[in-house]
């Protein structure tokens, strides 16, 4: 019987955009996938869970089944719609109000300023490749510490700035997406880090009393064969550029060696390099002891190998199993082994590598400080039958990782809490409706909310505080 610490928040994750709904209504500034979404017309950023109108709802189920945090991002363009300049005042109000609720029903909410939805003004003009889109994310950084102040204990700058990279920069399947772009990845990593750690310095220097950290989506990775050099050098490329990269930025406040060497190298074989402006690395270095947690998403780990040909990327956005294909020049490639099991989306099933990514940063990172798994779940074709959803894999893939987790605190890591991703269903990015991740099922048509089996079962597990 393994049992979690006193205090240990037992989440659950929700993204603006994924959750909110009325994303061009009561002020809202318009973002790019507004219409990048509608020129593709598979599906909409509407409605999307409707938490805008339901929010009242979702947090009395939070009280009722135990999640005692939840994870909300604030809309930059709900409360700044060109993205700087004139103030939505009913953005500024809407989450006053969601966090009021929080607090009417004792759920802490752990604020994210940005998930992946830039205003469209700033994305146009180059997103964070751009300094001026730095400096304006600092602006509205500044503006919601102060207005949530009293609001607000858990900050988070950014959600997992690896997806926003890779997406926009080598797998290129966000708004107007290059294709194996890692001069402009590793810039975007650069400059959205150097936006980070001048939030963090500037949350600290006013001397506000929460906390504040930042969201990474890590993973292991492997090398197929672990007695081959090239395949070891192979899953180094895609460590750096995924993980150590941000991690070093985050933690030391600079760039090891190796990590640089890497950067730039990568960078070269897309003809670019790396741009490092006056006083960034002192603004990281000097946030590098201020972050008082990481935030750790966690869905799969990969296996690489050495690889000489061409690109080629294939995104399974559909969720028909094995048509994923990730083979970058000058990185690697990924490989499926035939004994890791896989989702629909070509997601490999591997809870021991949230386990070597926590020891691995207790050990590599050791002023890390605290861990919150923000977020890990399964996406699923859940069905709803007989108005009941037994979700029978996402418990068991809960519970694995959950297991993992435990394992690490008791080898000394200080993990804090765990948001499964999502707290209900929500909209996917790249997968619309039908990738559903939520503990809540929800009816898109008419907003209704339906527990899952797996509700049930993690209710029982914050009961008890233990896993059985
Ligand atoms: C993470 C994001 C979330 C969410 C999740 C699941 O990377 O932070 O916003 O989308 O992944 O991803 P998907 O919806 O693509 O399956």
């Amino acid at each position: 019987m393994k049992r979690f610490p006193e205090g240990f928040i037992y989440g659950g994750a929700t993204a603006a955009y994924q959750c909110e709904g009325e994303t061009l209504t009561h002020g809202k500034g318009k973002v790019a996938w507004d219409d990048f979404l509608a020129e593709k017309g598979r599906f909409l950023g509407d409605p999307a869970s409707d938490f805008y109108n339901r929010y009242g709802e979702d947090l009395e189920l939070c009280e009722r089944f135990g999640i005692n945090g939840i994870r909300v991002s604030i809309a930059w363009s709900r409360i700044f719609p060109e993205g700087a300049g004139a103030v939505n005042p009913e953005g500024v109000e809407f989450y006053h109000n969601v966090f009021a609720e929080c607090r009417r029903r004792g759920v802490e909410p752990f604020v994210t300023l940005h998930h992946f939805d830039t205003p469209a003004a700033l994305y146009d003009d180059g997103d964070f490749l751009n300094r001026a889109t730095v400096d304006a994310f600092v602006e509205y950084a500044r503006f919601c510490f102060a207005e949530y102040a009293d609001d607000v204990t858990y900050w988070f700058t950014f959600n997992e700035i690896w997806a926003v990279a890779t997406n926009q920069y080598i797998e290129g399947v966000w708004p107007r997406g290059h294709q194996a772009r890692l001069d402009l990845a590793f810039q975007c990593e650069h400059n959205m880090m150097v936006a980070h750690a001048r939030a963090v310095n500037l949350y600290k220097e006013m001397g506000y009393g929460g906390k504040i950290g930042i969201v990474h989506s890590l993973e292991y990775k492997y090398p197929v064969d672990p007695d081959s050099f090239a395949d070891i050098a192979a899953a180094k490329n895609e460590d750096v550029l995924q993980n150590q990269f941000l991690l070093d930025a985050t933690f030391d406040g600079a760039y090891s060696a190796e990590s640089l060497s890497v950067a730039e190298r990568l960078c070269a074989v897309s003809g670019g390099s790396l741009v490092i402006e006056p006083g960034d690395m002192d603004e990281l270095a000097c946030a590098a002891e201020r972050n008082d947690y990481l935030g750790m998403n966690y869905y799969q780990s990969r296996w690489i190998r050495a690889y000489d040909g061409p690109d080629v990327l294939h995104f399974n956005g559909t969720g028909e199993k094995g048509t994923s294909r990730f083979c970058l020049a000058g990185v690697g490639e990924r490989v499926e082994p035939d004994d890791v099991p896989r989702t629909d989306w070509d997601w490999l099933i591997y809870p021991k590598g949230m386990y070597d990514l926590i020891m691995r940063i207790t050990m590599q990172w050791p002023n890390y400080k605290a861990i919150y798994i923000t977020e890990n779940g399964m996406g699923y074709k859940d069905e709803l039958r007989d108005g009941v959803v037994m979700d029978g894999p996402r418990i068991d893939y809960i519970r694995e990782h959950l297991d993992w987790n435990l394992r690490a605190q008791e080898a000394g890591a200080n993990v804090l809490g765990y948001f499964v991703w999502s707290l209900m269903d929500m909209f996917s990015w790249n997968n619309g409706y039908n990738k559903r991740y939520g503990l809540f099922y929800v009816d898109f048509e008419t907003g209704e909310r339906i527990p899952k089996a797996s509700a049930y079962w993690f209710a029982g597990i914050s009961a008890r505080g233990q896993l059985d």
